[in-house]
């Protein structure tokens, strides 16, 4: 069944040069890439993204990193999309991330762990309104 998601290449991501190789993922798997955007989160997008989180201990750092430089946000779509991206993102934590994952492939950092992609349909069409606004 074709399902869309969301996904955003983080700001360490960008910063290292590995827009590509990470899009690259998603087209050779077979999602076809429906809208991409290069941006930087305000604080006030970031705080609305991560709203789930605001109560965590983390939340100040994990706003603070995504706002720090641009990311690039993409929509695509095909079978299974949501699970299957979270699939290939691989672990929270980069560094146990399972090698072939995204982030077990690119990265060792935690809120500096390369991608997010949205978890559910909700997630999706929160996540996706506010980087697409
Ligand atoms: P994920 O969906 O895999 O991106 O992970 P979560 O939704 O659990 O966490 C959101 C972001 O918070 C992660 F990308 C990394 C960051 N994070 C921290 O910085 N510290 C933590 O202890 C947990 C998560």
């Amino acid at each position: 069944m074709a399902e869309k998601t969301l996904f955003i290449v983080k700001p360490d991501a960008v910063s290292r040069n590995l827009v590509g190789k990470v899009i690259l993922r998603f087209e050779r798997k077979g999602f076809k890439i429906l809208k991409l955007k290069m941006f930087i989160f305000t604080q006030d997008q970031a705080e609305k993204f991560y709203d789930v989180h605001k109560d965590k201990s983390f939340f100040g750092e994990l706003t603070s990193f995504i706002t720090s430089g641009p990311v690039v946000a993409a929509i695509i779509e095909g079978n299974n999309a949501i699970a299957t991206t979270r699939i290939m993102i691989g672990a929270t934590k980069s560094f146990e991330a399972e090698p072939g994952s995204i982030r077990g492939d690119f990265g060792l950092g935690l809120s500096d762990n390369i991608i997010h992609a949205s978890d559910s349909q909700e997630s999706f069409d929160h996540e996706s309104r506010i980087a697409f606004e």
